[in-house]
């Protein structure tokens, strides 16, 4: 009799990275400027100036990255292509040698028994893209689609299955409306039309990797939302954020349609963006997995300031991980089966595509096991109650460039000192790779 920590016979260990937060060699190879080579040159945009010009130099050093997974035991590695690697302008034919590294990348992750897992974009778009208006571009997604069908046509012979794009809600807000990553714009709820054409976007090579027989996902950053109380400010505030972070980006994938925006003070149209048969084309009904990234749940409360619609408020009487976000794990379970309950049967499989925690500690890192381990066993008891998640993958692999944090936050299985670029696995790595031998989730308390 299966306990509540089984895992089901398939379920997929694994760990996530993104190209431009460990690949460096941002010159090398006829690879063309991104969205974020361009903001980390921005004076004051990312902490002590950081760039990841070299970051984990995993262009180099991607085979002691390989063994590294390979001495993890994990069945499958996400990582992100560099779409100005691959069309150095965002345009245009492939660039042989941008193509020819994930080629490599692709052969020796399947020589070393780990399926890939790419996602398409993962924030790193071409500056050249950006200069036409970026994703507030409708032309944007078409460019997508091209630049997907070119990776999916090297590529997908051996990669079967492809995840679009990662966090559309984060890029939107935090790159477009907020401006405190790159492109760095702060147009607050007019970013708003960068969201609905990313999902054009993925709509697009949704269609054209089905196309050529591949399985589709979407990452998407997901939160349980709370009032910070019951009274009927908090729950409108809370219901507000709720359509911008979680509902905004899941239902017209899932269900063809936009939730209400009138809580956020958004036109149906989005601005004029949304064009008849757009949310057709952004339906996917065959999409074969949702991927959840998981860090937190939210809590909201009445503005106080009237020109927005929510306030977001610290979780008291919780541990914070170093970058102070508050440690809930049963706000995973809460969060799966509330994805169930939303969606129906129009949820695919979920795939946790990225969960994990900074920590101060350099080698030894008791908390990032912790946090791990909870959250593994909140995923556990989601799947005793009927929830089909098929695999998990931690963030991240390596400590990385942790974008408007430059350096500062470190959330690898794996120390890096960024002077020599040593790797050290940490604790945490000795543990996963223990856990994967059990395929159980821990029983941690
Ligand atoms: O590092 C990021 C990643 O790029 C996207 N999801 C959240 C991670 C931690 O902030």
């Amino acid at each position: 009799m299966p306990d509540r920590f089984d895992l089901p016979a398939g379920f997929r260990w694994g760990v996530a990275t993104a190209a431009y937060q460990i690949e460096g060699a941002v010159d090398e190879d006829g690879r063309g400027p991104s969205v974020w080579d361009t903001f980390c040159a921005r004076p004051g945009a990312v902490r002590d100036g950081h760039t990841g010009a070299v970051a984990c130099d995993h262009y180099h050093r991607w085979p002691e990255d390989i063994a590294l997974m390979k001495d993890l035991g994990l069945d499958g590695y996400r990582f992100s292509l560099a779409w100005p690697r691959v069309q150095p302008t965002g345009t245009g034919p492939a660039n042989p040698a941008g193509l020819a590294f994930y080629d490599r990348l692709v052969d020796a992750l399947l020589a070393a028994g780990i399926t890939p897992l790419p996602t398409l974009f993962h924030w790193d778009l071409p500056q050249a893209l950006e200069d036409r208006g970026g994703w507030l571009n409708r032309d944007t997604a078409h460019r997508f689609a091209d630049y997907a069908a070119l990776a999916a046509d090297r590529l997908g012979d051996r990669v079967p299955a492809w995840i679009t794009l990662n966090e559309p809600f984060v890029h939107t807000v935090f790159g477009y409306a907020l401006g405190i990553h790159a492109p760095g714009r702060a147009l607050m709820f007019e970013a708003l039309p960068a969201a609905h054409h990313q999902l054009l976007a993925h709509g697009l090579a949704a269609t054209l990797l089905h196309d050529r027989g591949l399985d589709v996902l979407l990452s998407n950053n997901l939160t349980p939302v709370h009032p910070a109380t019951p009274t009927p400010a908090d729950l409108a505030a809370a219901h507000a954020y709720d359509t911008l972070h979680n509902r905004l980006f899941t239902d017209p994938v899932l269900l063809g349609r936009y939730p209400d925006l009138t809580p956020l003070g958004v036109p149906d149209d989005i601005y004029g963006a949304v064009h008849p048969g757009d949310l057709d084309l952004i339906h996917t009904p065959g999409l074969d997995g949702l991927g959840v990234n998981f860090y937190n749940p939210t809590r909201v409360a009445a503005p106080t300031d009237p020109a927005l619609p929510f306030d977001l408020v610290d979780i008291p009487d919780v541990p914070h991980t170093t970058f102070g976000w508050p440690v809930v794990p049963e706000a995973l379970t809460t969060l799966l089966l509330h994805l169930r309950d939303t969606y129906g049967t129009a949820l695919p499989p979920l795939t946790i595509t990225e969960n994990g925690c900074s920590t101060p500690e350099p080698l030894d890192d008791p908390a990032r096991i912790t946090y791990l381990a909870t959250h593994l066993d909140a995923l556990a008891t989601a799947t005793t109650q009927g929830i089909d998640v098929r695999g998990y993958y931690t963030w991240s692999l390596l400590d990385n460039f942790e974008w408007a944090e430059g350096y500062h936050q470190r959330f690898g299985l794996v120390h890096v000192d960024f002077e020599t670029q040593r790797r050290t696995p940490r604790a945490s790595y000795a543990w996963y790779r223990r856990l994967i031998v059990a395929h159980r989730a821990p029983h941690a308390r």
